[in-house]
């Protein structure tokens, strides 16, 4: 019971048995995997804050499978998910952003259920100039009757079937925001005890909000919808914000209206950002706030995915602002 009329003290980890229990087949087991996703981004956040004097800022000199110079601190941030998580028992599969295949950890027969997608360090070009980075998650179960040797067969299933999604986002607080299908609930970091605390239940987006987010610099190859859309919102008095940091973006617009676009342009006709690791979770959470998101010609999380690292355009934040894109795009 609150204190005074002060909330209670909740951690994610208590939010999340808290919950289970109103699902009367809950083994315990999911609470057991995000435990290992909230640690993950705990020693992340660490060596984030510490950038400056240990030395992972920079370049490894690699090229990922996107094609992108790989940040000391993706590998780092890679590396700590996958020890976090691979031995947990309940988790198959995990993929990344940043590896070209995916890692089988555990046959479905051992209890293996879930399958776990992340973008473990979004945004990491940006780290070197302190603006905000994030990471980004999205969790399934392992579907009945699929071949055990085709795993990107477990993997390509439609944002629908998420089980989970999530981010955290490291900035001047590190918050953890989930959903598992029943609402948005946010978790500030509390350095001093090593602990997120609730701080946000229930998110909603609002209906409506005045921002448009999007790197205009590339407006000149938008599709021509885009471009009108755009011209709309400068005399309706939009406002623009974009930070560049894809979790830094989303957050805004979930807390403060708006809308998040990212389309196609010359460079990338499909979009750039990816939609099992990025615009599936976040459109996830999007919707369990009251939000919407689309590629311009459909909902995202109906998008039956075709190979693992597949990108997509995205227009994702408050309703009324993605219908408002839609009016000019589709
Ligand atoms: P990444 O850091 O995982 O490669 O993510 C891509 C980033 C997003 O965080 C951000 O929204 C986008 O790239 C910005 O792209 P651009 O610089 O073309 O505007
Ligand atoms: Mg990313």
């Amino acid at each position: 019971m609150a204190h005074k009329g002060r909330p209670p003290l909740v951690t994610v980890q208590s939010h999340i048995l808290e919950r289970q229990r109103a699902h009367p087949l809950a083994t315990g087991d999911f609470s057991w995997l995000l435990s290992g996703i909230t640690l993950a981004t705990k020693v992340i956040e660490s060596q984030v804050r510490r950038a400056g004097i240990v030395d992972v800022y920079g370049e490894t000199g690699d090229v990922n499978v996107q094609g992108e110079l790989v940040q000391k601190l993706d590998v780092i941030a890679n590396e700590t998910i996958l020890r976090s998580l691979g031995y947990r028992g309940n988790v198959g599969i995990m993929a990344s952003e940043e590896d070209d295949e995916p890692h089988i950890i555990k046959e479905a027969e051992d209890g293996a259920k879930y399958i776990v997608l992340f973008d473990p360090l979004d945004g990491s070009s940006n780290i070197d100039v302190n603006i905000s980075v994030g990471t980004i998650f999205s969790i399934l179960r392992r579907k009945p009757g699929i071949d055990r040797n085709a795993v990107n067969d477990h993997i390509l299933q439609p944002g629908v079937e998420q089980v989970a999604a999530g981010y955290v986002i490291y900035s001047s607080s590190t918050v953890f925001a989930y959903t598992t299908g029943d609402g948005v609930h946010m978790f500030t970091l509390d350095p001093l005890i090593g602990a997120y605390v609730l701080t946000r239940e229930d998110v909603r987006m609002p209906e409506k909000g005045k921002t448009y987010s999007v790197n205009e610099a590339y407006c000149r190859s938008f599709p021509e919808g885009t471009r009108r859309y755009l011209d709309w919102a400068k005399t309706a008095d939009y406002k623009l914000r974009y930070v560049g940091s894809l979790v830094a973006d989303f957050h805004r617009t979930l807390l403060r209206g708006g809308v998040f676009l990212y389309p196609p342009t010359d460079d990338a006709p499909e979009g750039k950002l990816r939609l099992l690791y990025e615009a599936n979770p976040l459109s996830f959470l999007a919707e369990q706030a009251g939000g919407a998101a689309s590629d311009g010609q459909r909902r995202i999380l109906e998008k039956v995915p075709k190979s693992l690292h597949q990108r997509t355009p995205l227009i994702v934040g408050s309703k009324s602002e993605v219908d408002r894109v839609l009016s000019f795009t589709s």
